[in-house]
């Protein structure tokens, strides 16, 4: 079993120092890159939470082709419960970031508020406690886990009451994320997913496709300062119950976006299994300017399991960097895993994602190119794996005890702990 040790502040020093020399060598900067790494936010999602049960009075997600499984007891319950769980995460890692909410996060207790009713005054609790974190959030609207979104279709639908009704639920979640960036000071992304799609062949795509179009036209048609807000739209291949057929595939919302000006999203589980979305940065932002990113990890298929620093996670952080785009690609992060420790799974996905940042910005991107450009391959391929044993450790280690969080896995006594105190105390 793990016995918790910790590294003392003398030792993290003295490793840093001898780390940072090693990067130099390579005409690296380590303090600047430690600088860069605290000024990035990272979007965190609230439904890591609460495996997306949401303040509705539901017991988890229905329907939308996405599922959370697992069983792992002490999953919050309340918006007081999601707080406290969250704000203990927050102790465990390194910088101030944002707060990603979904709008069947609301707050208004004991009132039935139906999607098509959601206004700014059932989030005000939410600004008021991001207000005391000093945080600002970001906003999603919720297409899925209600009886209007069963059979298949919402945005898309052909059935003019069921598209009424999500159109109106589009309008009122972009006067939420507005209020929610004016009062916080910074623009709430408003990121929309839908759903839409076939489990078989459908005999209309095209059709269903030309109905999203003038859904997204309609909600969107309404301009709103950027200041306050951002509207973005998400993509996807297939999900549970939309294997052959998605509304709102890569190619349709790459096409609407262009089009229309509004941010992009490509999630890390929503391409063909051996696709990468960091390989698409480079293709889309001289286009679009800016993206946004649900950085996620997909075992086998779009399964949402905690970010882990991999090849694929670690590969985002580094065409961010190449491409010096920090302030145009906005990282939120999207997966939930309902069978660990859920704050564990918070702790884990964002320290990973951070420590891919990292490893980016400590990366000799200049020298790599310069080899490249004198057809030195041999040696931009060996530097890319020297790179990887290089005491990158060391000034992670360094960046958690600055931010005055926990050093190493110190981490996981303190999740522990709070889960025989609390969680284990909640009866699911
Ligand atoms: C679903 C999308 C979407 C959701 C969240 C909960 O496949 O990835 O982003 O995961 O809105
Ligand atoms: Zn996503």
């Amino acid at each position: 079993m793990y016995k918790k040790t910790e590294l003392d502040r003398d030792t993290v020093m003295e490793n840093y120092a001898r780390a940072k020399e090693r990067y130099a060598a390579f005409g690296v900067d380590a303090d600047s890159a430690l600088k860069k790494l605290s000024t990035i936010p990272i979007s965190i999602h609230c439904w890591q939470g609460d495996d997306v049960a949401g303040f509705e009075g539901a017991s988890g997600i229905t329907g939308g082709g996405i599922m959370a499984t697992g069983n792992y007891p002490g999953r919050a319950r309340n918006v007081d419960e999601l707080r406290s769980d969250y704000e203990k995460a927050c102790t465990m890692i390194p910088g101030n970031h944002r707060f990603n909410l979904h709008a069947s996060y609301l707050d208004a207790p004991g009132k039935k508020i139906d999607r098509d009713e959601i206004e700014p005054e059932h989030f005000r609790s939410w600004i008021e406690w991001a207000r005391t974190k000093n945080i600002a959030l970001d906003f999603n609207p919720t297409f899925f886990s209600h009886p209007k979104a069963n059979d298949g279709y919402t945005l898309a639908s052909k059935d003019p009451g069921i598209r009424k009704f999500w159109i109106e639920h589009g309008k009122r979640s972009r006067k939420v994320a507005e209020e929610l960036g004016r009062e916080l000071g910074s623009p709430c992304l408003n990121n929309f997913w839908i759903p839409d799609g076939s489990k078989d062949m459908p005999a209309d795509r095209l059709g269903h496709r030309k109905i999203l179009i003038s859904s997204l036209d309609e909600i969107f048609s309404e301009k709103l300062d950027e200041n306050h807000t951002i509207d973005a739209v998400e993509s996807k291949l297939f999900g549970l119950a939309s294997e052959a057929y998605v509304v709102g595939s890569h190619e349709f919302y790459l096409s609407y976006a262009l089009s229309r000006g509004v941010l992009l999203t490509l999630d890390a589980g929503h391409y063909h299994p051996t696709e990468q979305i960091s390989e698409k940065i480079s293709a889309i932002l001289p286009f679009t300017n800016r993206l946004m990113l649900h950085v996620s990890r997909p075992v086998r298929w779009d399964s949402d399991h905690v970010v882990i620093l991999d090849d694929w996670t670690r590969n985002i952080a580094i065409e961010i960097k190449r491409a010096n785009a920090f302030d145009s690609v906005f990282i939120a992060l999207d997966f939930f895993d309902a069978s660990i420790n859920r704050i564990a799974a918070w702790v884990i996905g964002v320290r990973s994602t951070l420590k891919a940042l990292l490893y980016a910005l400590l990366e000799p991107s200049q020298l790599l190119r310069e080899e490249e450009e004198s057809g030195r391959l041999a040696h931009r391929l060996a530097l890319m794996e020297e790179l990887k044993t290089m005491p990158f450790g060391a000034v992670w280690d360094r960046h958690c005890l600055d931010a005055g969080v926990p050093v190493g896995a110190a981490w996981l006594s303190d999740v522990e702990e709070y889960e025989k105190t609390v969680l284990r105390k909640r009866n699911a």
